[in-house]
Parts: C-alpha cells; structure tokens; sequence
C-alpha cells in the first residue's frame, strides 16, 4: 500500500473537511496529492516543522468547526508525540478520523540517512531493540513486532481503531470511520522504505534538488 493511495481516497470519499497533518514524510505526500477547493482546508504546521503538531491541531480544528469533517494526516513517530490528546478529544466530544500512515520509522530522517548516510540507521527504527544487528540497513524477518498496537491504543481511550494492511481495506475503514460518533484512528501499514521527492540536501542550493 502506497501513501498515494491513502490520499487519492481521502480526496474521494470527502467532498468537504479540514485536513490538518503532522510532520514528516507523512506531511510531504499530503501537500503534493491532497486536493483542495472551496469546501477543503488543510493546516499544516510547513518548515516549521512541529511534530506532535498535527492531533491537537485536528481536535482544536473540530471544536471550532463542529459541523466539519476533520481529518488528521500523522505518522507513527509523530502521533506519539501528543497521543494523551486523545482523550481531550474524547471528553471534548470532539471526533476527528486520524489516519497513521505507519512505515515503522522516523521516515523523513531515515531517508536522509539511507540518501546520503549509506543506511546506517540510527535512532529512526521504531521497532530497533537491543538485540537487533548494530548495522541493520533495514527490514527483514527477524524485525520485532511494532510497539504500541495503535488500535488497542484507540480502543484504551475509548475511541475506534481500524487496522489496514492493503489497498482494498482502505475504502471500508473509512466509510467506518465517517460512521463513528468517536474519534477514530486507522493505522494504515505503509511501504516502510518509501522516499519522497523532490528534496534539497540540507546547505545545498535550491540547483541540487534530487528529483529522482
Ligand atoms: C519535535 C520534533 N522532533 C524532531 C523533528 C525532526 N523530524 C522531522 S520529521 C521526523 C520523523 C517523523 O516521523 P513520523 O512521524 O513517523 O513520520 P514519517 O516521516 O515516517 O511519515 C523527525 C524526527 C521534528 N521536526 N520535530
Ligand atoms: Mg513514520
């Protein structure tokens, strides 16, 4: 499942919303496949680049915009940052649908490392456990499962959670989560190795963008 998916069937199956994202790679693929109109918004917090921005944005979004749709686009890194929100939007009755595009890592980062580190991971993988080769260049079979389960995190907090782990899932979790009168969190399993471009190298001119 690519994170162009995710987005092209947001940007069908809502014809008006707020769409409010986080930081990271998550972030980028909203800003270059999100379409928006009179109907659509989008907050996002740019080059400032606060992570944990985007779920307190969302609920604040919702309480201001009670009639609307909110939809909050995070990753799994940053979700994390602000997750107690959660239950704000609970005792707020503030509902917003947030999706967790989740690639088990610090995305944005690890594709610096991988671009111009030579993979060498380091404080990216959120799965990385003690036991884990010091130079692992990425996924394989002997990966640990991921921590936390973000549908028992939602379910712990009395909001909804979905799990989709393929392309044909996505349009069924989110006519459930339109359904939902409580916030809902879908964790989507997303290619974890996925770059997005165009980037300029941190110091180097706008000239040495990488386009591909
Ligand atoms: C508070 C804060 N800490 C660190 C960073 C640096 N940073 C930018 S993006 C990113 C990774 C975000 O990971 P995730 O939320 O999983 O999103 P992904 O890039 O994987 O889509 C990090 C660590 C930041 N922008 N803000
Ligand atoms: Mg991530």
């Amino acid at each position: 499942m690519t994170p162009q998916m995710i987005m092209e069937h947001i940007n069908e199956q809502f014809e008006e919303g707020i769409i409010v994202t986080d930081v990271g790679q998550h972030q980028m693929w909203a800003a270059q496949y999100i379409e928006l109109n009179e109907k659509k918004s989008y907050i996002t917090s740019g080059g400032l680049g606060t992570m944990g921005f985007g779920l307190p944005a969302a609920i604040g979004s919702k309480i201001a915009n009670p009639d609307k749709t909110v939809i909050c686009i995070s990753g799994d890194g940053g979700i994390q940052m602000n997750i107690q929100e959660m239950a704000t939007s609970i005792v707020q009755n503030a509902p917003v649908i947030i999706c967790i595009l989740n690639n088990y890592y610090l995305g944005m980062v690890r594709q610096m490392q991988e671009l111009w580190y030579g993979k060498r991971y380091e404080a990216t993988c959120l799965r990385r456990r003690k036991e884990c080769p010091r130079d692992c260049k990425g996924p394989n079979a002997a990966c640990p499962p991921y921590s936390p389960d973000f549908v028992k995190l939602a379910e712990s907090y009395g909001a909804k959670g979905i799990r989709v782990t393929k392309e044909e899932e996505i349009a069924g979790a989110f006519e459930a989560a339109k359904a939902n009168q409580v916030s809902t969190i879908i964790e989507f399993l997303i290619a974890t190795e996925e770059i997005v471009l165009p980037m300029v190298r941190g110091g180097n001119p706008m000239r040495e963008m990488i386009l591909k």
